[in-house]
């Protein structure tokens, strides 16, 4: 058996970054999903690059193609510093003009073929792919000891889920001994259960280790195929399963063997839950677990305050995560995530929400299960949240019933409330 920290210089991290995130609308509006803000002062990417440096994992492309100015920002000045570079450790997003052809991704298998080149020149014995859109903390070492120790050529991290889910999933079929022995990605319905769990079907998170000899030919292979849609879960594993030996690697607590924690942030509602999953007393993804610590770009602001405003009017907090350079003065806030540097005055009430930074929410403002995003001005007496039909004619609103405003949009006279 290989030693472990052995196994993860071994592998290198591919991270897909590159999905247009229209589900994210208008979040992704003018940012690539991934750099979408999360938990306050993090974006998404953070989550999963924070996973890969606490499993020892030490090199890791980033492909990116929508909108990645922000995201290449945070990357430069978050993360490629904070592994040394001398010792042949990188995080880094690969240029477009290394790859392969001048065609944008036609899929996620696709995007990694493009950059073939790059993957083989570090020699890699494992590649580990990963999701740049998923909350979760997982150590890859365990997951990547699995798969040496079961001797599979591809192991892929699976999950149980709902069996109404898995239209939103690959399905995978395991057998004996936790090997797969079928994979559909997203079917309409499933019959199949799950050996672990008799209510539940087995899903692929998107995250998959393959030996380097399985993988690279398997791309070759796929990019001459003129009918595959270039894609993982549609291709790359079906086509290889039945050729090579395919392991799950079941994503549990092995100690009280529950499912652990992970979200596809892929929608609206889905992101907005997992930030709420941040901020209650005992909260479900814990920002403050010391053994696994969760980094981002750190910005220069002055410490959150919470002051007085109007006399008599205090301003607080409550169940509620609120970043550095936050001034809530004579205002209440509840349940709610605050990024850096957002101003909430006198008399206003915030409940439910995700405000992102430099957003300033003016005087008697009442704002509930709201995402705002950055830069925006709220203008005095503004009123999110009551009324949606009143929301959707200034807002988008989710037909789940949350209200997002989009950058940029200013207010510049109060609505009727
Ligand atoms: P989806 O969640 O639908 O299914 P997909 O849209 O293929 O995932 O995206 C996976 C990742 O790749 C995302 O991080 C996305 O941003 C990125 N990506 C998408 N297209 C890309 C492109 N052209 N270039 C670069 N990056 C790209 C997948 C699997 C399922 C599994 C779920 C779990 O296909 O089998 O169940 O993930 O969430
Ligand atoms: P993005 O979301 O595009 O990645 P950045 O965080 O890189 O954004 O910042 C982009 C812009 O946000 C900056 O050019 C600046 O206008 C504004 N900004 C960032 N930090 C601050 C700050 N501390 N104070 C005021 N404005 C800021």
């Amino acid at each position: 058996m290989q030693g472990r920290g052995n196994s993860m210089r071994d592998t290198l991290g591919v991270l897909l970054a590159g999905g247009a995130g229209e589900r994210l609308f208008p979040l992704t509006r003018d940012r690539a999903k991934p750099a979408v803000p999360f938990g306050g002062h993090y974006r998404i990417i953070d989550i999963t690059l924070s996973n890969c440096i606490n499993s020892g994992l030490r090199r890791v492309y980033i492909l990116t193609q929508y909108k990645a100015l922000s995201l290449n920002r945070h990357i430069r000045e978050g993360w490629t510093g904070i592994v040394a570079q001398e010792l042949g450790e990188f995080i880094e997003i690969l240029p477009p003009m290394q790859r392969v052809s001048a065609n944008w991704y036609m899929g996620t298998a696709d995007a990694v073929y493009q950059n073939i080149y790059s993957i083989g020149a570090e020699q890699p014995k494992h590649v580990l792919i990963l999701s740049g859109d998923h909350i979760y903390k997982m150590d890859y070492s365990k997951m990547l000891e699995h798969h040496v120790d079961s001797g599979a050529d591809v192991t892929l991290a699976t999950l149980p889920v709902r069996p109404d889910e898995v239209k939103r999933f690959g399905v995978v079929e395991v057998g004996k001994n936790g090997e797969v022995v079928g994979f559909l990605e997203k079917p309409t319905s499933t019959e199949l259960r799950s050996p672990f769990n008799p209510e539940m079907v087995d899903a692929s998170m998107g995250i998959y280790i393959f030996n380097t000899d399985v993988l690279l030919p398997a791309l070759i292979k796929d990019s001459e195929d003129p009918d595959s849609k270039h894609d993982f879960g549609h291709n790359i594993l079906p086509a290889i399963l039945g050729q090579y030996k395919m392991t799950a690697y079941n994503f549990v607590d092995e100690n009280k063997k529950e499912t652990l924690y992970w979200r596809d942030v892929g929608t609206l509602d889905a992101y907005y839950d997992a930030n709420m999953d941040v901020s209650s007393v005992s909260p479900m993804f814990n920002l403050y677990d010391a053994s696994w610590p969760m980094r981002t770009r750190v910005r220069q602001y002055p410490p959150a305050k919470f002051v007085f405003g109007e006399p008599g009017r205090t301003g607080m907090a409550i169940n509620s995560t609120i970043s550095a350079g936050c001034i809530v003065s004579g205002a209440v806030v509840r349940n709610s995530v605050l990024s850096q540097d957002v101003r909430i005055n006198s008399f206003s009430e915030v409940d439910s929400s995700i405000i992102f930074s430099h957003v300033d929410i003016g005087r008697h403002c009442r704002i509930k299960r709201a995402i705002i995003d950055r830069d925006v001005h709220i203008p005095e007496g503004t009123v999110i949240g009551y009324d949606q039909n009143e929301d959707r004619r200034n807002y988008f609103v989710t037909p789940s019933g949350l209200t997002v405003v989009a950058r940029d949009y200013s207010l510049y006279e109060s609505p009727v409330s």
